[in-house]
């Protein structure tokens, strides 16, 4: 018997009650690869439409109460009318993105680039970002660069690393006292030679000059095929710069699917590392987001399922005995302890997550909800006219 509602301790079921996920405002509009980026119909024009379909993703599950913004993709003349906007559908302004890699400014770089004009371009864009975060109330600033060089002398990836640090310096400086930075890793793609923030022990490197404030982000598809990903988020966690996770999943590169879809059993071992370490209290300062493109899939389905799949990780891990678990570890028993693990991840919480919505006065299915509620057809009905978001615009 799948176990229910009731099998849970009061602090695992107030554990999955107060989990939150944070949603990409970029998920969507239209996306695609370096080779086509398919239209489709209903897509949101602007970001008071993205925030309308990110808004329907947490009617559906109650877990995805924030948005990130992607600057300038998601740029407005009036930041706090598209906040009063989010507020009436039930949704906050999270995490603000820098978007340094779009511009014929920064084909050599942006925060690391030798030209010290195109350098200070790059820092303005982010303290303009930190403007839009006054407007918003974001706390976070979250830095992707696409910098790096594509061959081995093309420049010298020293000095590109004291570039970087005195431009991370100067946007540190200019944050407010209730912000953060939050700076992402990459280990390849758009470059192909070197990448200035290519992993985790760099970003952490800069983050720790930076000062308590700057955090590391994790996206899940930034790694090279095989990485153990939860032994980086434990050492983040033991070094306190876990400051979130970008999920996504991937087959090859950085794929950005449906998070849980390529592999269900990393997304379980990642949660796993959360749980045991206490990263998943709301106060532990861990953003659980996604950052994902629906190329091909519904967007708005598309995020419900990601945010599902999270859920259903979160609740399998919560489900560990710990006890049992332990008491393996601590006699050595190899086998005993991997089968703890492995009856967690084999056990079926969905009758328990239903019951969980139920009780939350929500539908206990939410895609099957979700496609009753004819939000897409209207959505193609309405949106006539006008450009499409896209990934770029
Ligand atoms: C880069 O690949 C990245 O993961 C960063 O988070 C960007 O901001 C995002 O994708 C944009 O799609
Ligand atoms: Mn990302």
């Amino acid at each position: 018997m799948p176990p229910s509602l009731a099998d849970l301790t009061p602090a695992q079921a107030r554990l999955l009650r107060e989990q939150t996920i944070e949603l990409p405002s970029w998920a969507f509009g239209n996306s695609g690869t370096r080779f086509k980026v398919f239209t489709t119909p209903g897509a949101p024009r602007d970001p008071f439409e993205k925030i309308d379909d990110a808004a329907q993703v947490h009617k559906y599950t109650g877990i995805t109460p924030r948005v990130s913004l992607h600057i300038p993709w998601d740029r407005v003349d009036d930041f706090a009318r598209l906040r009063d906007h989010a507020a009436e559908r039930g949704i906050e302004l999270g995490t603000i993105n820098s978007n340094v890699f779009q511009d014929d400014d920064y084909k050599f770089g942006s925060l690391t680039n030798s030209d010290e004009a195109v350098r200070r371009k790059a820092i303005d864009a982010h303290l303009r970002c930190i403007d839009v975060m006054d407007q918003t109330g974001s706390t976070t600033l979250k830095v992707w660069l696409g910098d790096g060089t594509n061959y081995p002398g093309q420049d010298s990836i020293a000095a590109r690393q004291d570039r970087l640090a005195d431009s991370l310096g100067r946007i540190y400086g200019a944050l407010g006292e209730d912000q953060r930075l939050l700076l992402e890793y990459k280990f390849f793609e758009p470059a192909f030679y070197h990448t200035d923030v290519p992993d985790w022990g760099t970003a952490l490197a800069h983050v720790s000059a930076l000062g308590e404030r700057a955090v590391v982000c994790l996206d899940t598809g930034h790694h090279a095929p095989g990485t153990n990903i939860e032994f980086i988020v434990v050492q983040l966690l033991r070094a306190g710069r876990l400051g979130a996770f970008d999920f996504n999943s991937r087959f090859y590169a950085d794929d950005d699917l449906v998070v849980g879809a390529a592999d269900p059993f990393q997304l379980f071992r990642i949660m796993h590392e959360i749980v045991s370490f206490g990263a998943l209290e709301a106060t532990s300062g861990v953003n659980f987001m996604l950052d994902q493109c629906h190329n091909l899939e519904q967007k708005i389905p598309g995020e419900i399922l990601s945010a599902l799949n999270v859920q259903e990780a979160t609740a399998k891990a919560l489900l560990v005995d710990r006890a049992a678990l332990d008491a393996a570890q601590r006699s050595h028993d190899v086998i005993g302890a991997n089968q703890v693990l492995m009856d967690a991840y084999s056990t079926d919480v969905r009758p328990l997550l239903r019951e969980l919505r139920e009780s939350q006065g929500l539908d206990p299915a939410p895609l099957a909800a979700f496609a009753r509620s004819g939000y897409l057809a209207r959505a193609e009905a309405e949106r006539v006219g006008g450009a499409q978001a896209s990934w770029g615009a």
